[in-house]
């Protein structure tokens, strides 16, 4: 099931989407209805599917889950380990330790305060000249780190900042707008191997391409469940938190992030996260 939300009569409304229609559940938001799937006991998908108006709306999707917490892991694939190793000339093998340890790299990527739906103004802090899109795999978590879904997400980051000192990430990290996710979650009984997503990053500044590339998410160097697993150690994220796998793909210096450029993230089954680039 393709699950989100909506601007529906005024409120945020979850919805399912179908072709080019979505379908409300009135009355509920997405962490609504997770929250009720678990008092319930039964999964999302079901919940949704029981409880979503017959009546098709034409609505683009907002913000999938204002999230309750989004948690990110840093160095999971070998290309953005080796590119801040590289970044650290004195610091050799630095981030190449973290991708081979047995203890990810996971950081507070802060709330729903910092995040921002399809569509809307990804932030490039006022003291950063090298802001960069992250494009990862978003894991939707229930409580004690059940996989409810997945969606697409921007870990949008000051690499200068990251760069000068490593000390400063999070810096680089939180700030206002930082954290783009959607356009929709795709439920986990639907997304059965989240280890075969291509994803690609696009970054236009009006008709000219200024960077793209892609990854697999084959090349993703942990298992999701390991992730969590170190995540929820000692600190149980709460039940509607998104937990960020990562990025594989890298732009250059010369696509840093300029206002008005806009960052497209795509995977096939998942369709587009588009977003401009601001000043915050
Ligand atoms: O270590 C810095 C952050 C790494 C990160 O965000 C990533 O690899 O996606
Ligand atoms: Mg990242």
């Amino acid at each position: 099931m393709r699950i989100g939300q909506i601007r529906w009569n005024n409120e945020i409304t979850a919805a399912i989407f179908e072709n080019d229609h979505a379908r409300p559940i009135p009355g509920h938001t997405l962490l609504d209805l997770i929250t009720r799937s678990e008092v319930e006991h039964t999964t999302l998908s079901e919940l949704a599917g029981g409880m979503a108006s017959q009546q098709l709306v034409q609505a683009s999707p907002i913000i999938p889950i204002k999230p309750v917490e989004v948690w990110a892991c840093g160095c999971t694939y070998e290309m953005s380990a080796s590119f801040r190793d590289a970044e650290h000339g004195t610091r050799e093998g630095f981030y190449a330790h973290v991708f081979k340890a047995p203890r990810p790299e996971i950081f507070f990527k802060g709330t729903a305060r910092v995040c921002v739906g399809p569509g809307k103004d990804i932030g490039i802090r006022p003291d950063s000249k090298f802001t960069a899109p992250e494009p990862e795999l978003g894991v939707v978590l229930g409580s004690k780190g059940a996989v409810v879904g997945y969606t697409l997400a921007n870990d949008v980051s000051a690499w200068d900042i990251e760069r000068e000192n490593p000390l400063y990430l999070p810096q680089s990290k939180v700030y206002t707008a930082c954290c783009a996710l959607g356009p929709v979650v795709i439920t986990v009984d639907e997304l059965t191997d989240p280890y075969n997503l291509e994803m690609s990053l696009v970054i236009k500044r009006g008709d000219k391409t200024t960077f793209s590339g892609s990854t697999s998410t084959a090349k993703l160097g942990r298992k999701i469940e390991t992730l969590i697993e170190y995540l929820m150690l000692a600190n149980p994220v709460p039940a509607g938190s998104v937990m960020l796998t990562g990025t594989g793909i890298i732009v250059t210096e010369e696509s840093a992030l300029a206002p008005g450029d806009i960052c497209t993230i795509s995977v096939p089954q998942f369709g587009e996260l588009s977003n401009p680039a601001v000043v915050v």
